[in-house]
């Protein structure tokens, strides 16, 4: 059973950092600094929590690429298929004529989601990589 009483505690920072801090809270609509803090740092124990563990986590795997490049449909799609177990769904959208959105749905142990995601987004073609990850136990 988890304590959610709520706990008080001091922060020091530069003042630089912080104003710039205030602005993150304003642009993301958080009510205070608090909220912003602790959404913070749950996203920092979920990162934390999967790499290099054996934690089961699900997420995505999300890709930007160019499908004009070679071979690289052929090797994600290899890849893909070697570790087909890590890989619930994955869905391709054609974005303009060279440009391709795929979005991989992945569940896995932390670890090899994290291997998957590097070898996948560091393929020559794909312009932009995002790997999201939540652990499948509550944080
Ligand atoms: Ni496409």
């Amino acid at each position: 059973m988890q304590d959610s009483t709520l706990k008080r505690f001091g922060v020091s920072m530069e003042n630089h950092l912080l104003q710039k801090f205030d602005d993150l809270v304003k642009q993301r609509g958080y009510e205070n600094r608090s909220e912003a803090v602790r959404d913070l740092v749950r996203d920092a124990l979920i990162q934390q929590s999967w790499e290099g563990n054996e934690q089961i986590v699900a997420g995505t795997i999300l890709l930007f690429y160019n499908h004009h490049q070679r071979n690289l449909l052929e090797e994600m799609t290899a890849i893909q298929h070697s570790v087909h177990d890590l890989i619930l769904a994955t869905t391709h959208f054609h974005i303009d004529h060279h440009s391709c959105l795929e979005i991989i749905v992945v569940k896995g142990k932390g670890k090899d989601i994290q291997q998957l995601s590097n070898k996948l987004t560091s393929l020559k073609g794909v312009e932009y990589g995002k790997f999201t990850v939540s652990p499948v136990e509550k944080i």
